[in-house]
């Protein structure tokens, strides 16, 4: 713990230009802000409870999903949406904690992106196995919008594509406590986690990783 904490102070925020609208700040989060995330999901997530979304084709997914703010990513068989209403629960999703609406504005602000007004935030939940498989986030209708992830727990090999899908991809680890923002140009990037890579330190999660995407849809 005086451990983490000397390492994030000493090391502090790196940013990494990872596109020319695309920012990874490492040790973004501290440990404090981390629990408190963690506990806020532990509270969110007893209402809107994690579950392994249907795709379109019918599979179901690796990923453990919820979200909270005015609205949530869903997928089934009728396809990707954001919906006001949490399917499984038939009501509306948890509100978004105030410190997740301020943290994810400031990390927006660092990229540069100041008029960031985020109103959905997807909760992505992995075990050791989970993947998610090379995609572009495009079911938002304001793509002028950045988005913005928080990462939590177990370090996640990220795939980094381009625009099409058959651009070359870089592998980039993300660890706890990364913050990344992308938008403009970067906005409609493949991207995927291609693996969740064990850790000595699971001190705040036991072997799962939790992403959290913040995105303004409208
Ligand atoms: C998108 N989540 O929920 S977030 C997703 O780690 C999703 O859970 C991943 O992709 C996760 O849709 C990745 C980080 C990320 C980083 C760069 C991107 C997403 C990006 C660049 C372009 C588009
Ligand atoms: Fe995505």
């Amino acid at each position: 713990m005086l451990d983490d904490l000397f390492r994030s102070k000493k090391m502090g925020v790196t940013p990494l230009k990872l596109g020319s609208n695309a920012l990874l700040l490492q040790n973004f989060l501290s440990e404090e802000q981390m629990q408190i995330i963690i506990d806020k999901i532990q509270t969110l997530s007893s209402i809107s409870p994690f579950r392994h979304m249907k795709t379109p084709t019918g599979h179901s997914m690796s990923v453990a999903m919820t979200n909270c703010g005015n609205l949530g990513w869903v997928s089934d068989n009728k396809g990707y949406r954001y919906s006001a209403i949490d399917p499984l629960t038939n009501k509306l999703w948890p509100k978004m904690p105030s410190l997740f609406y301020s943290l994810a504005c400031k990390a927006a602000s660092h990229a540069g992106f100041n008029n960031f007004i985020p109103n959905a935030c997807l909760i992505n939940r992995y075990d050791e196995s989970s993947k998610m498989s090379l995609h572009q986030d495009k079911d938002e209708k304001n793509l002028k919008a950045p988005i913005v992830s928080f990462s939590l727990g177990l370090p996640a090999l990220f795939l980094w594509g381009g625009l099409i899908r058959k651009d070359k991809v870089a592998k980039i680890t993300l660890e706890q406590g990364d913050a990344f923002i992308w938008g403009g140009i970067d906005r409609l990037r493949f991207h995927g986690v291609a693996s969740i890579l064990s850790s000595k330190d699971h001190t705040l999660l036991k072997k799962q990783r939790i992403n959290l995407t913040f995105r303004q849809v409208h």
